[in-house]
């Protein structure tokens, strides 16, 4: 593959400082030599910039930084289209998930029926009305779906970027009220760490990949929040939640991927090297891209 990594040291989407440092940790912990290693050819394209926005005339709403989120997230947007329309596999590293409203819609300048897996402790699918904590990275799937503050939803293109029942969430363990709702109402696909204890992670991997096979997709992401797992494992995320998918099941569900052929662009994130165990996070997050993207025992 050609890949394209894209930095986006972005924090305002979420209350614990940090994450921003993301890229770097990540970048730290070897991923390009990883990578290069298996025999793909890589370019840095370096992070997009992040600003705070001095304004006055900010809009009352309980979307915390919003400003900052949207012409962070509107760049990475137009980076994505950009390396994407060259024919490169975008690799974005985050920084926390509210990037992947950029990524997101990016990803929508190529392809047109685009599907995405969601490994995450969270569903990411509150709404300005829903969320408890008016933080975007609380969001990002929600906007992706359409729904959501205008200048989130109309990031890149106007309104939704993928289809709900394009999307795969694998590993929810913690999930507001209102999220539940938009769910069913919804029907995007849920595999909780309940799928996850009960069949197993390969019969998960499986179902999931059967089903997004059915879809008629030309594209699918994966979107993977290192909260996903359990806090043992990477504990240098800003929202843990125990009980989480382990190391061996999240490298065993990244050779499936890969397996698979099906994922086309892929983001790591909720990286926080200040909350992390001496990188851990970071190396644990490497490790996966190692499996994701095709390495080998023998
Ligand atoms: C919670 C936490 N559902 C919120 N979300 C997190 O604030 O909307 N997402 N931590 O990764
Ligand atoms: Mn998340
Ligand atoms: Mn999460
Ligand atoms: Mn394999």
């Amino acid at each position: 593959l050609d890949i394209a990594l894209i930095g986006v040291p972005l924090d305002y989407g979420q209350s614990r400082r940090g994450v921003d440092m993301g890229p770097s940790a990540i970048r730290y912990a070897g991923a390009i030599k990883r990578l290069e290693a298996i025999g793909h050819s890589l370019t840095d394209e370096g992070d997009i910039q992040v600003s705070a926005i001095e304004r006055r005339d900010r809009e009352e709403t309980n979307l915390k930084n919003l400003e900052e989120v949207v012409q962070a997230t509107s760049k990475l947007a137009n980076k994505v289209a950009e390396v994407v329309e060259k024919g490169h596999f975008p690799l974005v590293l985050g920084g926390d998930h509210s990037i992947a409203i950029g990524t997101i819609a990016g990803l929508t300048a190529k392809y047109n029926n685009l599907g995405v897996i969601w490994y995450d402790a969270h569903a990411d699918m509150n709404t300005a009305d829903t969320s408890p904590s008016g933080n975007i990275h609380g969001m990002p799937l929600a906007v992706t779906m359409g729904l959501g503050h205008e200048k989130l939803v109309n990031i890149f293109k106007d309104g939704q970027k993928v289809k709900p029942e394009n999307i795969v969430i694998i590993g929810a363990r913690s999930v507001d009220p209102g999220e539940r709702e938009l769910i069913k109402e919804k029907g995007v696909k849920v595999y909780s760490m309940h799928e996850i204890d009960r069949d197993g992670m390969t019969a998960v991997m499986k179902d999931a990949i059967t089903y997004l096979q059915s879809k008629n997709l030309d594209g699918v992401h994966l979107s993977l929040d290192l909260d996903g797992l359990d806090p043992l494992y990477t504990p240098g995320v800003g929202t843990p939640v125990q009980g989480g998918i382990s190391y061996r099941e999240s490298h065993l569900a990244m050779e499936m991927l890969e397996d698979s052929n099906m994922i086309t662009s892929a983001e790591f994130v909720e990286v926080n090297p200040i909350l992390d165990e001496k990188n851990k996070t970071a190396d644990v997050a490497v490790g996966l891209m190692g499996s994701l993207f095709g390495e080998k025992l023998l």
